[in-house]
């Protein structure tokens, strides 16, 4: 390195390597002469990757880091709840393929957001989870620190990786590792633990830029063997009866055109899954969504583009699938493309896996289509009137339950509201979580866009919502609402004070039926206590809105409740709408009822 001429300018107060680097290069500051610290490191490390925003928590030993990140420039989103904070990164990084970070404080902080880095990484969402920590020389000796923790250790298993920074020259190392791991191949979660001590730790300025790493091309693409394209396509051409599924990993995968054109130019029906709803408007002629028991045990040939046959694909057998037993396969063939070469066969046999990052899968096949002699030929049209009859058939039975007009509203007669609204703003964000309130949205609400739904995922979690909703709107500027059960909503409903706080624009509706899934439950022993699965009648949850000087409104009709969303729309308020649901409408556990262990039946 060329000797710097020794100057007498001090480096700008706070300022990052990013911004000192033209006063460097012209000399105006000799580097040399400057020192750095784990602050700024940290800070720089973050902004050299193109991190601009942080969802945490302040709190030992992080505050100052959280101020000093501002003051650097980038978004530090303060939460209520450090575990509504990880939701918020999380979803931040579904909907921009760059890692979400979420800042917490140390044990009981990295504890609550422990279970968003969990589900992030079931959810192949990427996310970094950085907490202070206490220090390794007492943690190790288990002396009693002030909230002692073995934090790497707790969040290894729950983590795709999990990294631990001591000395401030590696700090440019453990941000790009960290990157690196959430984003490339199956992204998740990842972890990483930054002592107390490594903050105030300095080093020559010059050298901790030289520490530095920016990323480069963190989540390479993964080319598919054109003999796996080709096999599958083979397999796809031979159908009588084929299905396409759409995971969330191929919206995460943001081949919006592609996916589009192998749907359209193979004229194979589709099933979205929930966060996969909008990768075509679910208004789409080849949308098989409306007659999902029919075409799951029919289909003869499935291509599974990013998603699991996991529970919610009933593991690919079972009666869902046309078998005799939960265990029977239903004799379909199964086509696979996904990131990781270890999802075939988790459930059942893969007969054609497609192993790529979902874009250059996708485009591959296109091409492998295009190059073939001919065109591809139109399923049966036996195979696709079935379908349309089906569709039909279950459209209408909707459009029954749709049409009344109930008193007090039900969960058909609200969300006949919701479905005209997000038409009407196909942009806005929907963040859905709760049990009736999320299966009666997911088959009423039409989505138009791709990744404008943002639901319970893979392990259908409760207190996502908020989370989810700040995100939405700090990330995209976009209208977010939010439909929410009213036990769901009681899980992160603190973070109103946020979303009014940074004054973003979030309607939530709470279909409030008065319990965990109805209101009418009663304490079988007559015992003074409630039902453990009733709330409070009446709750007025929309004064806790109010509270914090956004707007509350009850809505006991749905011209009210169209009123308040139209109007919370135009404003782009902060917008709570107490939906007034009758309390006996709902099943518990929604659709899946099925999951509840029966208790054996008395003799
Ligand atoms: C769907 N359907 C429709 C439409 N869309 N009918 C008319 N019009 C439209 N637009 C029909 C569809 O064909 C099904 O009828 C039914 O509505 C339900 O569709 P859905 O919801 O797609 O299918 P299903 O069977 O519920 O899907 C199984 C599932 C889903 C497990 C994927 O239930 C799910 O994602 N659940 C998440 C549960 C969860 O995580 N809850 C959070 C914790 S709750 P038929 O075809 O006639 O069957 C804590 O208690
Ligand atoms: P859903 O719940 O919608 O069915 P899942 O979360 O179960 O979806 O599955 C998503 C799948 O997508 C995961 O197996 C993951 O490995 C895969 N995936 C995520 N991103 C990509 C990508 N860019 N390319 C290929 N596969 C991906």
């Amino acid at each position: 390195m060329l000797d710097q001429p020794t100057r007498t300018a001090k480096p700008s107060p706070g300022a990052s390597a990013a911004e000192d680097a033209p006063k460097i290069a012209s000399g105006e500051i000799n580097a040399q002469s400057q020192e750095t610290d784990g602050f700024q490191l940290v800070i720089d490390a973050l902004k050299l990757n193109g991190i601009d925003t942080i969802f945490g928590l302040p709190g030992i030993p992080i505050t100052d880091l959280t101020r000093k990140l501002q003051a650097a420039g980038l978004r530090v989103i303060s939460f209520r709840h450090e575990q509504n904070a990880g939701y918020a990164a999380s979803i931040a990084g579904f909907m921009t393929q760059k890692p979400g970070i979420c800042l917490t404080v140390s044990a009981p902080g990295f504890m609550n957001g422990l279970a968003a880095l969990a589900n992030a990484t079931t959810n192949c969402f990427p996310m970094i989870l950085i907490s202070g920590s206490s220090e390794r020389e007492i943690v190790d000796l288990q002396q009693g620190d002030y909230e002692e923790m073995d934090q790497l250790a707790i969040a290894r298993p729950h983590a795709k990786a999990a990294f631990r920074v001591l000395h401030a020259e590696d700090i440019g190392v453990g941000v790009a590792r960290a990157i690196r791991a959430a984003l490339s191949g199956r992204p998740g979660g990842v972890y990483l633990d930054l002592p107390a001590k490594l903050f105030p730790q300095t080093m020559d300025a010059e050298a901790g830029r030289q520490s530095l790493i920016k990323v480069v091309d963190p989540a390479p693409r993964q080319i598919p063997a054109p003999d796996a394209v080709k096999r599958a396509l083979d397999l796809l051409k031979g159908a009588k009866r084929p299905l396409i599924i759409l995971g969330k990993g191929a919206a995460y995968a943001q081949a919006d055109a592609d996916i589009r054109a192998l749907v359209e130019k193979t004229s194979i029906p589709y099933l979205p899954m929930a966060m996969a709803k909008g990768l075509l408007p679910d208004t789409h002629e080849q949308s098989a969504a409306a007659a999902r028991s029919y075409v799951l045990p029919e289909a003869d040939v499935v291509l599974v583009i990013g998603a699991r046959l996991n529970w919610l694909l009933s593991h690919g057998k079972g009666k869902t699938w046309g078998a005799n037993s939960a265990k029977d396969w239903g004799g379909q063939k199964f086509i696979q493309i996904d990131i990781s070469p270890q999802e075939a066969d988790s459930n059942v046999r893969i007969d054609a896996p497609v192993v790529g990052d979902i874009g250059s899968c996708v485009s591959a096949m296109l091409g492998a289509i295009s190059a073939t002699a001919g065109s591809w030929p139109t399923p049966p049209a036996e195979w696709l009137d079935a379908i349309a009859q089906r569709k039909t058939k279950n459209i209408a039975k909707m459009g029954e339950s749709l049409a009344k007009n109930p008193t007090p509203m039900n969960f058909h007669s609200a969300l006949n509201v919701v479905r005209d609204i997000v038409k009407a703003n196909p942009d806005a964000i929907l963040v859905n979580e709760g049990a009736n309130a999320l299966d009666f949205t997911r088959s009423i609400v039409d989505m138009y866009k791709p990744r404008k739904r943002l639901d319970v995922g893979t392990w259908g979690v409760m207190g996502s919502g908020m989370g989810f909703s700040v995100a939405a709107a700090v990330v995209s500027g976009e209208q977010v609402i939010a439909v929410e059960g009213d036990s769901a909503f009681g899980f992160s409903g603190m973070e109103c004070e946020t979303i009014c706080r940074y004054n973003l624009p979030v309607c939530v509706v709470i279909l409030n039926n008065n319990g965990v899934y109805r209101g009418d439950e009663v304490n079988t022993t007559g015992g003074r206590d409630p039902s453990p699965l009733v709330f409070v009648k009446g709750a007025r949850y929309e004064k806790l809105m109010e509270a914090f000087g956004g707007v509350g409104v009850m809505a006991s009709t749905p011209a009210e409740l169209r009123n308040a969303m139209e109007e919370a729309i135009r404003s782009r308020k902060p917008t709570l709408i107490n939906a007034v649901i009758d309390e006996k409408a709902g099943t518990e556990s929604g659709r899946i009822t099925s999951l509840n262990p029966a208790a054996k039946k008395k003799p």
